[in-house]
């Protein structure tokens, strides 16, 4: 019997047929290997092999992944699809991003893409909604909608919230979202703030004769989390917010199905996800983040802003149309815009993007000289004279919120 060693893990003429689950790594051999005996180890650590010989019988070796092209520093290797449970996530990430990443054989190594195949993709729910919030849920027409977090982050008092919310959404924005770190806190507990939000909600509904909805962060332990999805369920939400990195995928997976239950879409935030995209040469890209929340089923999802505001982007435009692509029948999702954003770079951003987007700012409507409801005015009245074709210059002629927003923050 001949054991299974690392050289078993590669074939650089294997053309992998339309089941396997094929993923594209960027690596950087260790100083003292070859690109070839890195790929191999890359292959076997995430399927099925170890750094030793392993003497096995029976038909293992089907199970083995294949490093099947090396192109410069990418390394691509297939996994055959027995290799995973289906519709369980963390048991393909514990593959495909799991041990890999901390191998002395590797100096750096990034999973960059996956191309899923139709049978363990649609293992998966997907989104319920996806980009159809906009006319399913709001009555958006083309532009895109709009979303605001009261700030200060964290230490509002609920009753200071509620208006934050209530001035927002009468000042012409979408979606009240509560920010990533704000939960059931004593300043703000939760059941309080979703209670006294939605009431405010309707009325703002009334006032408007617009649709408005409230992003309540459900984020917590699995069982308490559950609670909250029916709690906001009860009291009339239309969407639920998970910080889905901090919670992690088993947690988004349980709440997908418990919001399938009340018919609740999932926004998602991905506070964390700079731990594994950021540093390019190494962790999990952002692509393959954002593949991961449409297969476990988040409607809405931050993909950045296209290079626009105060945070580093990977690559905005390539994931949302990935996040928009045909996937075996899963619906699409929409991609939030975040992070710095004001009135002024809406033209910009759309050009950039497109209008099937979320545009979410929180200083760049808070922040407003005149305050939120000002701020809320600006950001709509920038999305309208966007999506008019006026430049906001001259649209700002008739509108003093969105004059004062340029005069403060410009157009860039
Ligand atoms: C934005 C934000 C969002 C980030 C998330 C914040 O506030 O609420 O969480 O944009 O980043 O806390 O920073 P501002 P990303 O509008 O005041 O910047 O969308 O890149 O995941
Ligand atoms: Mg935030």
């Amino acid at each position: 019997m001949t054991g299974i060693t690392y050289e078993d893990f590669i074939d650089l003429g294997y053309d992998p047929d339309d089941t396997a689950l094929v993923c594209e790594f960027y690596v950087e051999p260790a100083a003292d290997m070859d690109m070839e005996a890195a790929a191999s180890r890359v292959a076997s650590e995430s399927s099925n092999g170890t750094w030793a010989e392993l003497q096995v019988e029976g038909s293992v070796r089907d199970l083995s992944a294949t490093a099947c092209d090396i192109d410069g520093d990418r390394v691509t290797v297939a996994y055959p699809d027995a290799l995973f449970e289906a519709g369980n996530m963390p048991q393909v990430l514990s593959c495909i991003a799991g041990n890999i990443l901390g191998m002395k054989a590797v100096e750096r190594i990034r999973l960059l893409d996956c191309d899923w195949p139709e049978k363990l993709t649609t293992s998966f729910p997907g989104p319920q909604f996806g980009t159809s919030v906009r006319e399913e849920i709001f009555d958006a027409g083309d532009r895109p909608i709009t979303a605001t977090v009261p700030k200060p982050k964290v230490g509002l008092t609920t009753d200071q919230h509620v208006r934050v919310g209530y001035e927002a959404w009468t000042g012409g924005i979408d979606l009240l979202k509560d920010d990533e770190n704000l939960t059931d806190q004593d300043f703000n507990p939760f059941e309080e703030r979703l209670k006294r939000s939605l009431e405010k909600r309707d009325q703002a509904e009334e006032e408007t004769g617009e649709k408005k909805s409230y992003l309540v962060n459900v984020t917590a332990d699995g069982d308490e989390m559950l609670d909250r999805v029916d709690m906001a369920a009860e009291q009339g939400c239309e969407y639920v917010m998970v910080d889905v990195i901090t919670t992690g995928w088993a947690a988004v997976q349980q709440v997908r199905r418990r919001c399938e239950k009340h018919g609740l879409a999932i926004h998602a935030h991905r506070a964390m996800h700079a731990a594994f995209d950021r540093i390019e040469t190494h962790g999990v890209s952002m692509r393959v983040i954002a593949q991961v929340a449409r297969l476990c089923g988040v409607d809405h999802i931050h993909t950045g802003t296209a290079d626009l505001g105060k945070l580093e982007n990977e690559d905005t435009v390539g994931i949302n149309e990935w996040l928009y692509s045909d996937l075996y029948g899963l619906n699409d999702v929409l991609p939030m815009a975040s992070g710095g954003l004001h009135p002024g770079l809406v033209p910009e951003l759309v050009a950039r993007t497109g209008t099937d987007i979320g545009i979410q700012a929180g200083g760049g409507v808070h922040g407003h000289p005149d305050g939120t409801h000002a701020g809320a005015k600006a950001l709509r009245q920038a999305i309208d004279g966007t999506m008019a074709g006026v430049p906001l210059e001259e649209y700002a002629e008739d509108y003093p919120e969105l004059a004062t927003a340029l005069e403060k923050w410009g157009t860039e």
